[in-house]
């Protein structure tokens, strides 16, 4: 495979940006591959500047549900490109987003539009403190809210893999109302609620943990959290940027039957322009400014060329309910050929998943929290990444992330990635 340009553009990009990118994770740091440089993908597949194709099993973190530029989202977007990028000002499109998201997700009565996951749980979680009028949080080990600095504790994502879950550059007073409790683990949980009964804002969590490689919430955990919350007057939080609109139109809250007081959502309801949102009780949404005392604002809020993007993707998830059957079929059949090839080749692996979301841990434990997660071996992680990237198939550079399927994705590109997974597994059985 060449990789003569991306070689070049990462010398050119190291002497300019800090590890030569602007998201940690891209850097490669926890893999020994030259990073690629993108420079265009469709559908399925993303190409690179020196021309390689892979299949796609990253979909720029999630959004691209249908695939990378669905021509119906790239119309909407060219539309609205020709009346202009960005008024600072209200649209028309912002309040069909805002009526679209209340509509699929009832429980969602009012919605604010920010830019990124992080903006929207930052706010969220400033606004549950404004509500309750209380400053403690509770966030699970491994779970990744973004890089807001009261939510860097014990992280997930590119700061797991990079071994910096506690960032520097966050001053211990801005850390000292985060709990920290163990995922899917409900004594650690009350345990906090038993020290601090009237103090704790808000519990936040990724309703499906896809930061430190999925990992689902375990039978009833969300519904006692959501009960514990209830009964201390305690916000519960759902961090569904990577869930909500893929796990279904209402995302992991409708796929568990759990209503939360707030949602925050990402750059899926922007289809993949930057784009988040909060949302949730219309008494609790009430307290945002103007209207409220919990200041949060934006000049790119609700951008309109986002805006057009989003709605668009929206309306097709909600209109095409085959897409989610799909997707779900599709994520089946790669988490089955794993571990049929991981069985043939008498490998120990787990597999983890629900729908279109899917980690392969290479460890052979359950893997059900932050610990059981890093028992996983990061060095084989590392070599099958290589493989893998080398026989056409993109994946995140870590073991800590999820692997998405598209619905564009076919049953042949699946099982092309389980046949490569397989030579992999071939290769180290011995
Ligand atoms: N896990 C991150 C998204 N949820 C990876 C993307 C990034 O940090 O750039």
């Amino acid at each position: 495979m060449k990789t003569i340009v991306s070689k070049e553009l990462r010398e050119r990009a190291v002497k300019v940006m800090p590890g030569g990118v602007n998201s940690p994770v891209r850097a490669y740091y926890a893999v020994k591959e030259i990073p690629r440089f993108i420079e265009r993908a469709k559908g399925a597949y993303i190409y690179d500047s020196d021309g390689n194709k892979y299949t796609d099993y990253i979909g720029s973190w999630g959004p691209m549900i249908l695939g990378h530029n669905d021509e119906r989202i790239v119309e909407a977007v060219k539309k609205q490109l020709e009346k202009g990028m960005s008024y600072g000002a209200s649209t028309q499109l912002e309040v069909e987003m805002a009526e679209l998201i209340t509509s699929l997700v009832p429980w969602c009565e009012r919605v604010r539009m920010v830019n990124s996951g992080t903006e929207a749980v930052m706010s969220a979680v400033r606004l549950a403190r404004g509500f309750t009028c209380r400053d403690k949080i509770i966030k699970f080990d491994g779970c990744y809210h973004g890089h807001s600095d009261m939510l860097l504790v014990k992280a997930g994502s590119g700061v797991l893999t990079q071994g910096i879950p506690d960032s520097a550059g966050v001053p211990a007073n801005c850390t000292a109302d985060t709990l920290t409790a163990k995922y899917n683990d409900m004594s650690s949980v009350q345990s906090l609620f038993e020290e601090y009964p009237n103090d704790i804002a808000c519990v936040v969590i990724e309703p499906v943990a896809g930061n430190m490689g999925v990992v689902l919430p375990k039978d009833g955990f969300l519904k006692d959290l959501r009960k514990l919350c209830t009964k201390h007057g305690t916000l519960l939080i759902f961090d569904e940027v990577i869930t909500g609109f893929r796990l279904g139109t209402d995302g992991a809250a409708g796929r568990f039957g759990i209503t939360p007081d707030l949602v925050t959502y990402g750059k899926i309801i922007g289809g993949g322009m930057p784009v988040g949102a909060y949302g949730g009780r219309r008494d609790i949404m009430n307290c945002v400014a103007p209207e409220g005392n919990v200041y949060q604002a934006g000049t790119l809020s609700g951008n309109p060329v986002a805006m057009a993007a989003g709605i668009t993707q929206l309306k097709i998830l909600n209109e095409d309910k085959n897409i989610y059957a799909n997707i779900e079929v599709l994520g089946e059949r790669l988490r089955n050929g794993i571990k049929n090839a991981a069985h043939n080749a008498g490998v120990n692996v787990t597999v983890n998943g629900i729908g279109s979301l899917s980690t392969l841990f290479f460890c052979k434990n359950e893997v059900t929290d932050y610990e059981s997660a890093l028992k996983s071996d990061t060095k084989a992680y590392s070599e099958y990444f290589s493989h893998m990237l080398n026989s056409g198939n993109f994946i995140a550079p870590s073991q800590f992330e999820a692997m998405f399927v598209s619905a564009v994705h076919t049953e042949n590109d699946i099982d092309k990635t389980i046949n490569d997974i397989q030579k992999f597994f071939d290769s180290i059985k011995n």
